[in-house]
Order: structure tokens, then C-alpha cells, then sequence
């Protein structure tokens, strides 16, 4: 049991993402929102460059969420013009990660609260470490499979869900459209908040990873429940544990962030124009 109130006995996750749903609509002005964006480590930038912000939500005002847990993540969700197209963006500035310990609800309640607002589409973005050695810090990397190796799901009782094909191929092929230099790799979710091993990293190869980092597979296999299609953007901020000789250090990876952040912003705001 956790102290989220989303795993108080005899919650329903979807009642409370409908609730927050219906904060975010009133807030908004927005009766529904198109396309949902979760940024992780170095992408806090992005939603200034897809269009006006129509609205700063305070995460503590809407049900379910809470205050962001990492240096250098916002914890607060806006509602986001993209261009003059007339849809909205719906971006969160923080998620909670699997190592807070607040549980896989929690993990996962902005996800399911997006498919409430009525999303169509989520581009789940994160900060990880590189398996390849020609990746340097602040490369952009799309993610084309996962591995999840947190040992928990956010499906509960005989929930059984194809997950083939997760990372739609149509968005990873319009993120291509636009950036040909992309590269795609396979990401593997640990549970942190310690960085891995140099083994670790050797086994995460093993097993066919390129990426190694500490979130996006449990809101992938959530947005795919909530017949969500997903784009997965890593942006590698370090070469992982042992691949380079140097050690790992958080402050590093916000650093690096920040150097990423104009390139990447671009980046997105142009996939997301297209979606
Ligand atoms: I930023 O090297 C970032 N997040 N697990 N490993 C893991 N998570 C990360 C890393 C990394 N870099």
C-alpha cells in the first residue's frame, strides 16, 4: 500500500483520471484536449515552442497528482494551442516516476487522465543513459520497443493487452519525415533511482537494449489500454554506466538537458504540428 490516494481501498484509477479530466476542462476552457505530452529530463522547454499557452494548471489542484518529486521538472500541467490548428496540447511538466514508491497508479494517472480529456495521441519523452557509444549527450533517440524491467504492470486482474507494436511505427515514421537523422533504439526500464552497474548496462545490451533509463514503459502499456497512440523520445543525456569512463552525476544529466532543450523543443513541436 502507498499514500496515494489513488490506492485507497475501493478507488477506481478511471473515476479519478474523469475527475481530473473534468478539473483540467473547467481550468482550460478547453473541453477536451487532442494530444497529450509527458516531459521528462531536458524536454522541459518543449511546450513553449508548440504554440501559446492557454492555461497553467497547478498539478496539487487536480485530483490525483502531486508535486514533482526531480530537480529540474515543473510541476505544473499547461493546456497548449498547437499553432492556429485549433487543437490543444495537453503537457505535463513532470510525471511521477516508479521509484517514488507512490505506486503504479500514481505512475500512470496523467496517461489515463489525457484518454479522459479525450486525447488521441501521447508522446511520452524521458532523459536516459546511451548504450551506443557514437550516441553523445543531448542525441535524440526514438524508441521503437521496450523492456520493462520493473516487475510491475499498470493492468490489474486478468487484464490481458497486445503490446506489439507499441511505439506506433506511423509516428516514428513522421518523426523520421522530419528528422531523417533519428535514430531508433530499444529502451529498457529499470527501477532506479540508482543509476545501473556497469553490469547492469552489459546485461541491458545482452538483452537487446540501447537505452537504459528509469520511466515510459508502465504509462506506454497505460496508454495503449486507453487505445492511446504513443511516440517514445529519449533523449540521451550521458553515455550509460561503463560505456563511458567517466561517472554518472544528476547534475550532468540536467546540464545537458539544457544544452538539448532548443533543438529538442523544435523537434517536437514539429512532430506534434503533424499528429
Ligand atoms: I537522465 O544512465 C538518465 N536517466 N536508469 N540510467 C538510468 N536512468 C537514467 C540515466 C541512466 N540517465
Amino acid at each position: 500500500m502507498t499514500d496515494s490516494p489513488l490506492d485507497a481501498p475501493g478507488t477506481d484509477p478511471f473515476e479519478i483520471a474523469r475527475e481530473a479530466a473534468a478539473v483540467i476542462a473547467e481550468r482550460s476552457g478547453a473541453p477536451t484536449h487532442d494530444i497529450a505530452l509527458v516531459l521528462g529530463s531536458g524536454w522541459g522547454e518543449t511546450a513553449d515552442r508548440i504554440g501559446e499557452t492557454c492555461a497553467s494548471i497547478d498539478n496539487t489542484d487536480v485530483p490525483g497528482f502531486a508535486k514533482a518529486a526531480v530537480v529540474g521538472h515543473s510541476g505544473t500541467m499547461r493546456s497548449v494551442a498547437i499553432g492556429d490548428s485549433g487543437r490543444r496540447a495537453l503537457v505535463f511538466g513532470t510525471r511521477t516516476h516508479f521509484y517514488e514508491g507512490r505506486g503504479v497508479r500514481a505512475v500512470v494517472h496523467g496517461v489515463r487522465t489525457a484518454a479522459a480529456a479525450g486525447c488521441r495521441a501521447v508522446v511520452l519523452t524521458n532523459g536516459c543513459g546511451g548504450l551506443r557509444p557514437e550516441w553523445a549527450p543531448g542525441t535524440a533517440v526514438l524508441i521503437r520497443d521496450h523492456i520493462n524491467l520493473t516487475a510491475a504492470s499498470p493492468l490489474e486482474g486478468a487484464t490481458f493487452i497486445d503490446l506489439t507494436d507499441l511505439y506506433s511505427p506511423r509516428l516514428r515514421a513522421l518523426a523520421k519525415e522530419i528528422d531523417p537523422t533519428l535514430d531508433e533504439g530499444v529502451y529498457v526500464q529499470f527501477r532506479g533511482p540508482h543509476y545501473e552497474t556497469p553490469a547492469e548496462v552489459k546485461f541491458a545490451a545482452t538483452i537487446g537494449g540501447d537505452l537504459v533509463g528509469m520511466s515510459t514503459t508502465l504509462e506506454a502499456i497505460a496508454a495503449r489500454q486507453a487505445g492511446l497512440e504513443i511516440l517514445g523520445i529519449s533523449l540521451v543525456t550521458n553515455p550509460a554506466a561503463g560505456i563511458s569512463p567517466v561517472p554518472l552525476s544528476h547534475e550532468e544529466v540536467v546540464e545537458a538537458g539544457a544544452a538539448a532543450a532548443g533543438r529538442c523543443g523544435d523537434l517536437l513541436a514539429r512532430i506534434v504540428a503533424r499528429i
